[in-house]
């Protein structure tokens, strides 16, 4: 599946004549998902510089895209040669992306959209740039509207990059946008595979907020040992060998603190997570690195 689309993104997609397509990172994910991937009353225009990291070695650039209309330009210098052959009267209003409501199932345990919700709120009077998100969040949780809202996603979907990526992020950060307050929002294997790399974040004094999806496991892998189980007939009980991060479960908390930042969690509980952000955001108000770690239900 393509990356944070929401369903009213994929009906606009389903109705166009034309899309332009400003760097997407996976242009042909997202136009299966809506169907259109073969549809010759569409055309697309992709305007990206990618094709110079497409080689034979790897699969970093995902699906081929498909462009009835190839521009070899970057996003910023496409829309600026846009903006001015429309002329300046022409220009269109921004539109500007709204907070989208989530409704967080009435549940017992911690869903993916209890864990966006509690996120934006906690967030929603600061100024901050999610240098990455966890599988599945909700794409209606967290409008971006400015480019340093989301950085998205490592091409490669290298597990054990986010944590590095957003520490590398925040000192870039201290330059470009000081109060902006950067968030490494993972799942728990992530976090787990680039943990050492918190260390830097508190010996270089870096406020990051990390916000953990646990849901300890590498979950991702094991949906995909339950595929394949299916596929070549093995028992699909087996899906959890090799990826399941329980029994006992790492302490997240603890190896965080290890590196020097606060920690809150592991928060059980969609009750407990309003108090247990104030918290976390309190300690970043002190300047510390601060983890919350939460435990989610994989299968809500
Ligand atoms: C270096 C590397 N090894 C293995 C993988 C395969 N892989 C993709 S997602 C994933 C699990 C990620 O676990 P976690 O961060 O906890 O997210 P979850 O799937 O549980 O939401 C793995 C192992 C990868 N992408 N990169
Ligand atoms: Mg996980």
């Amino acid at each position: 599946m393509p990356l944070f689309q929401s369903k009213d993104d994929l009906s606009a997609l389903g109705e166009a004549d034309v899309v332009l397509s400003l760097d997407w990172l996976d242009v042909k994910a997202f136009l299966d998902a809506a169907g259109r991937a073969g549809d010759d009353s569409l055309t697309v225009i992709h305007a990206s510089l990618d094709r110079y990291a497409h080689t034979g070695a790897v699969m970093d650039y995902l699906g081929l895209p498909r462009a009835d209309i190839m521009l070899l330009a970057d996003p910023d210098t496409t829309t600026q040669a846009l903006l001015s052959s429309l002329g300046a009267d022409k220009k269109p209003a921004a539109v500007v992306a709204k907070p989208g409501v989530i409704e967080p199932p009435d549940t017992p345990t911690i869903s993916m959209a209890h864990l966006a919700d509690a996120t934006a709120k906690a967030l929603r009077d600061h100024k901050h740039c999610y240098a990455c998100l966890p599988f599945g969040w909700p794409a209606a949780a967290s409008p971006f509207n400015h480019p340093l809202d989301y950085l998205g996603a490592d091409a490669g979907g290298v597990i054990g990059a986010a944590p590095p990526f957003a520490i590398g992020a925040a000192l870039a950060m201290q330059e470009t946008d000081p109060d902006r307050l950067v968030v490494l929002a993972t799942g728990d294997g992530d976090l787990l595979s680039g943990m050492a790399s918190l260390w830097t974040a508190t010996q270089r004094g870096l406020p990051i907020l990390a916000v953990i999806n646990n849901n300890r496991s590498f979950y991702n892998d094991e949906r995909h040992q339950d595929r394949m189980a299916q596929a070549r007939g093995r028992p699909r009980e087996n899906k959890w060998v090799g990826q399941r991060l329980d029994d006992p479960p790492p302490d997240l908390c603890g190896l965080a603190k290890a590196q020097g930042w606060a920690a809150v969690g592991p928060v059980a509980l969609p009750e407990d997570l309003p108090e247990a952000f104030d918290r976390a955001m309190a300690s970043i108000a002190r300047g510390r690195p601060t983890l919350i770690d939460v435990l989610v239900d994989p299968e809500l």
